[in-house]
């Protein structure tokens, strides 16, 4: 990390994926700034730097630019930092067991069933703006809108949830255990399993106790408690984040340097292929599951088995935007248009 490559978090308070990003940074110590956005479009700030991503949070390292936590995440693995990378001491089977925790919270639906369980309990239920915000971010069809979608299935997804608790209760942490991989500091699977959780137990109110309580799942509770704990002594540790206004963050990464210049097209990626895609030419980048009208334009810079770079040209200043190849999708901008 140097003055050119300066590390800023987009973020806002209470974002789960971005408690996913601060958490990493806090047990790694890398200090960072931040630029706070508001919790519903227009992200002017972003605007600026010609990123039309609606998702939160995004993270720069000097003049690049990372989407989606899971990238960005895998970008900071690669950051000197004054603790090691995770991947740097863990074994093979606490790898394999981070990169199952991952997808337990994401893919399984966990973490679709906690947004479910918490939301109705908080006033953004009854918030007009936030719900326009993202019936318009999932893309509802006509007479379906967001608050449908928190309602639709509750006690199923309560049962879900509860389900997830419990296995981390009679399996990794049954036998008494501080960190889910057995580690002797909270870890990489730490955070990828607490983040969600620990969001859903922050909310006062959100927990019906009958079903999910402290008295249910006392190790579940005790080790986020724990996390939450480890995780404030690491911060205390830290210089505090300056917060950075969309106009000095654009001054900022106008002058910043390129932190990591690995652009290949890859020739023989069937997407390249496929779309003949070429280094340079204009392509719009998208991420599939939900925001998707909200497409990035730029010169395509690099496209590889594990990421996508462009280089934006629709802000005041141009900035290198990475995505991970999974859940995105990219295309000529004529195609893009028509899809
Ligand atoms: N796949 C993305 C998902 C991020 C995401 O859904 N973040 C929420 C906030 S925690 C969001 O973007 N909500 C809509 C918004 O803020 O515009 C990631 O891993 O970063």
């Amino acid at each position: 990390m140097s003055s050119n490559h300066p590390v800023i978090l987009f973020h806002y308070p209470h974002s789960p994926f971005s408690a996913r990003v601060l958490y990493y940074l806090a047990l790694r110590g890398i200090p960072y700034d931040q630029c706070i956005q508001p919790q519903i479009l227009p992200r002017s700030d972003l605007a600026r730097l010609g990123i039309r991503y609606r998702r939160i949070p995004l993270l720069s390292i000097g003049r690049d630019v990372y989407l989606d936590s899971r990238l960005i995440l895998e970008r900071l693995e690669r950051l000197g930092a004054p603790n090691p990378p995770f991947a740097s001491t863990a074994t093979p089977e606490q790898r394999g067991l981070e990169r199952l925790l991952a997808s337990f919270t994401l893919d399984t639906g966990l973490f679709k069933s906690i947004v479910q369980v918490l939301l109705p309990h908080t006033p953004l239920l009854h918030n007009e703006a936030f719900l326009k915000d993202r019936t318009e971010m999932i893309g509802a069809p006509p007479g379906y809108n967001f608050a449908d979608f928190l309602l639709a299935g509750g006690a199923d997804a309560l049962m879900a949830v509860k389900g997830a608790l419990e296995v981390l209760e009679t399996t990794l942490l049954a036998d008494g255990r501080e960190w889910l991989a057995g580690t002797r500091e909270p870890g990489r699977a730490d955070i990828e399993a607490v983040w969600s959780i620990q969001w859903l137990f922050s909310v006062p109110g959100a927990l019906p106790g009958e079903y999910i309580s402290a008295r249910i799942f006392p190790k579940v509770f005790a080790w986020v408690e724990r996390f939450e704990k480890a995780v404030s002594v690491a911060q205390k540790g830290f210089r505090r984040p300056e917060t950075f206004s969309g106009e000095q963050v654009a001054d900022i990464l106008g002058k910043a340097a390129v932190s990591e210049a690995a652009d290949v097209v890859d020739e023989s990626d069937p997407l390249v292929r496929a779309e003949r895609l070429r280094k340079g030419q204009v392509v719009q980048l998208w991420p599939t599951d939900s925001g998707s009208r909200h497409k990035t334009v730029g010169r395509l810079l690099g496209l590889t088995a594990r990421e996508i770079t462009i280089e934006t040209t629709g802000g005041e200043v141009s900035v290198r935007v990475h995505a991970p190849r999974q859940g995105f999708r990219v295309a000529a901008l004529a195609k893009a248009n028509l899809s």
